[in-house]
């Protein structure tokens, strides 16, 4: 059967996730900023919402050429803090990876996915799946997506570019090198500025020429292995299969109290679906844990941590909550400030020994 492959990339990311913490920021043009800490405003634009982006704010501008673009347009600048987003990023991966056959994931907000078999090959249910799973994103995390689906990684990729922001493009087998041909080479999955430079002195600006190029001449220039990829990707009969990421590294879940406080009971409960949840992991993937950490986001939206580490790897997953209370509990001693926020995650995975864990856990029950 032929190959259904998608692609899914997050709008806007950074910032978008700042937008559904307070959503009251939402009209004003948001920036993501990483300060270097040498000046005040030293340090470049992680990225922008969209708002921004139309007054030309975009990654890797410097803050000070932010901040005088946006003058009088009443910005929000927000500092990146790369934990909030790697926490939201592993719950919308894990949405997208219980919606498909298989799932690649390739950046801290997109990858790649296969449905090959849950579609049967008939484009009109991938679409069904694809739109699943932004309807699921959206839902449970606020976040609009960009999904495309095409025969192989390289026109799902530019099917999601195209779809940008929030849209859902499938190619179909069908039009596919009518929809290839009159893009810029540029556009290519694989082709970096200097496989483009190269090709621009070839003449080789579209990727209709490209499908045109004669193999040797391209083999001469970039060796066998990557003409052959130029050449199939031009006509999107690229084959490099959706592999399924390594062994996870991590579980974690985070939840937006219901109210700020400071009362480890109130917070604790909130979290007990997201305990749970990383305890069905743990069990499910037979892995055991070292360490376990507690997250707190107070009012101020700053982040503190606290974490334990054990000697040997525990398969146990009562311990978690036991571990979360204790460590919640120290954190709440540690600030004078309310908690906004709560998580709990697991970390340094090692496989079980036994696999025993399993019945043993379900006999005991929760
Ligand atoms: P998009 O996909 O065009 O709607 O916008 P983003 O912001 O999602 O951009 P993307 O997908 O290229 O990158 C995902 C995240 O990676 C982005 O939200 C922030 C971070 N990022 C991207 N480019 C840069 C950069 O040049 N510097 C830093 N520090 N972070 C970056
Ligand atoms: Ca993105």
């Amino acid at each position: 059967m032929a190959r259904v492959i998608g692609h899914i990339d997050l709008d806007y990311f950074y910032a978008q996730v700042e937008e559904v913490e307070d959503p009251s920021i939402k009209n004003r043009p948001v920036v993501v900023c990483v300060f270097s800490g040498r000046t005040e405003d030293s340090g470049v634009v992680s990225t922008s919402n969209y708002k921004a982006r139309e007054l030309g704010v975009k990654s890797g501008l410097p803050i000070v050429t932010a901040k005088k673009r946006l003058d009088g347009h009443n910005p929000v600048i927000v500092k990146m803090v790369h934990e909030k987003y790697e926490v939201v990023s592993e719950r919308v991966m894990d949405l997208v990876s219980e919606r498909v056959d298989v799932f690649e994931k390739t950046g801290i907000d997109e990858g790649f996915f296969d449905v090959t078999t849950s579609s049967g090959g008939d484009y009109k249910a991938a679409v069904r799946i694809a739109q699943g799973v932004k309807d699921a994103v959206l839902k449970n995390e606020g976040l609009t997506s960009s999904v495309g689906i095409g025969r192989s990684k390289v026109v799902a990729k530019l099917g999601s570019d195209s779809a940008k922001p929030g849209g859902l493009m499938a190619v179909l087998p069908e039009s596919t090198e009518a929809f290839l041909g009159s893009l810029p080479v540029t556009r290519l999955y694989g082709v970096g500025p200097k496989t483009a430079a190269v090709l621009g002195e070839m003449s080789v600006k579209t990727v209709e020429e490209l499908s045109r190029s004669d193999r040797s001449l391209l083999e001469s220039r970039f060796g066998r292995k990557l003409a052959s990829h130029l050449l199939d990707a031009a006509v999107g009969t690229d084959s490099d299969p959706v592999v399924a990421n390594s062994e996870p590294t991590q579980f974690s879940r985070i939840v937006t109290l219901k109210r700020d406080t400071r009362d480890v009971r109130e917070a604790l409960d909130q979290l007990a679906r997201g305990v749970s949840s990383i305890q069905d992991k743990l069990v499910g993937s037979g892995k055991s844990f070292r360490t376990i950490s507690a997250i707190g986001i107070l009012t101020d939206l700053s982040t503190r941590t606290k974490s334990k580490t054990f000697e040997t790897p525990i398969k146990d997953p009562a311990l978690i909550k036991e571990n979360t209370l204790v460590l919640l509990s120290d954190l709440i001693e540690s600030t004078d400030r309310d908690l906004r926020r709560v998580g709990v995650r697991v970390s340094d995975l090692s496989d079980s020994m036994a696999q025993r864990s399993l019945s043993e856990f379900l006999e005991r029950g929760r």
